[in-house]
């Protein structure tokens, strides 16, 4: 694993940038943290960073700033969220692109050797999405072009970007197409959560009010995979060291409905069953959506490895001490 270089993380204050920072730093790695977020709303805190900033890589003023005297760059920075965020702030969303691309002349200008970027499953062409167990998707399956509206034709615009760097100027990129990634210290409320933390917010309140219902946004038939945070980091970190540049899924393969993740999420609490309220008029997305991992198998030799029972459960643990803590008032997990 990479150790004693000097590696800036842009998103460094967001769910899986936080997680990366960490695992670096462990290796004795020389970091230079960057989010948009003020200081204190970063997701974990770190005291052996050696620089923070607090600045908006949409302008290549700032990207420029941060990009001397660096060894590696990752990019997980990006205007995001659940659907109930990607579906209503598509202008939003597309502005990631000014990121990516003004951090990648900045590295240019300043001969970074080799840059990754966070894509995601959103990337994938919706129609190969419509029935609720599809086979999972391949890398090839992003074109013919037909991704996520707004903030999936930023990723797949945004990695293309990046093929045209290494090609044209030489600087080695890689990119994971990430797949649903949760676990701890990632968002839980206020709007921008996805389906795992979403819900095990819902149940954890249901018990503690003494609720019965739970809402659900569409008919709980649609399907997804989940792949855990520490998987995500592993899977990032072998990658990067990896000589394979075109996109690459990192995820799980294990599929199953919103249903069968409530029954999961249900079962950790040892609630009694609820009954779900169905909310077909709520952002829902594409109907069916996994990883194939062939391709992550064969160039990594790795894949993930915890399931989605016992990464649910450590993320209901984390979430209900937040909650514990936190009551309803607002906790840096429930902002952007
Ligand atoms: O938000 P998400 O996890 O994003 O939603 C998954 C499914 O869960 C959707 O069909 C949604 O309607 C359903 N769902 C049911 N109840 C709820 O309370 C809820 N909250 C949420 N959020 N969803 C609920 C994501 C993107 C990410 C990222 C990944 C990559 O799409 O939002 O930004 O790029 O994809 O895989 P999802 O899986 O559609």
């Amino acid at each position: 694993m990479i150790k004693n270089k000097k590696i800036l993380v842009v998103g460094a204050g967001g769910f899986i940038g936080g997680h990366l920072v960490k695992r670096l730093l462990e290796n004795n790695n020389i970091i230079v943290a960057v989010d948009i977020k003020p200081k204190e709303y970063w997701f974990q805190d770190y005291d052996n960073v050696k620089n923070h900033y607090s600045t908006d890589m949409k302008e290549i003023n700032n990207c420029r700033k941060v990009t001397k005297d660096i060894d590696y760059v990752f990019n997980m920075a990006c205007n995001m969220g659940g659907m109930g965020f990607i579906e209503n702030n598509k202008a939003e969303c597309m502005q990631s692109v000014l990121i990516n691309t003004n951090l990648l002349i900045a590295c240019k200008e300043d001969g970074i050797k080799k840059y990754f970027f966070s894509s995601s499953a959103c990337a994938y062409n919706k129609t190969k999405q419509q029935s609720t167990f599809i086979d999972g998707l391949k890398e090839k399956d992003a074109y013919p072009a037909d991704p996520e509206d707004g903030y999936g034709w930023e990723k797949l615009f945004s990695e293309r970007m990046c093929r045209h760097f290494r090609e044209d100027f030489g600087i080695e990129t890689r990119i994971a197409r990430y797949h649903n990634i949760y676990g701890p210290f990632g968002t839980y409320d206020g709007g921008r959560e996805k389906a795992p933390a979403a819900l095990c917010r819902k149940i954890i309140k249901a018990k503690k009010t003494n609720e019965n219902k739970i809402e659900v946004w569409g008919d709980g038939q649609q399907t997804r995979s989940f792949l855990y945070i520490d998987d995500c980091i592993e899977g990032t970190l072998r990658l990067f060291e990896s000589d394979y540049s075109e996109p690459v899924n990192i995820g799980s393969d294990e599929q199953v409905s919103i249903n069968q993740m409530i029954d999961m999420i249900e079962d950790i609490s040892e609630i009694k069953k609820l009954s779900r309220d169905y909310q077909l008029h709520m952002p829902k997305g594409v109907r069916g959506r996994s990883s194939n991992n062939d391709l992550v198998k064969n160039v990594l030799n790795w894949s993930f490895k915890i399931k989605l029972k016992d990464g649910l459960e450590k993320t209901y643990n984390w979430i209900n001490n937040e909650m514990n803590k936190h009551g309803s008032n607002i906790s840096r997990f429930t902002k952007s």
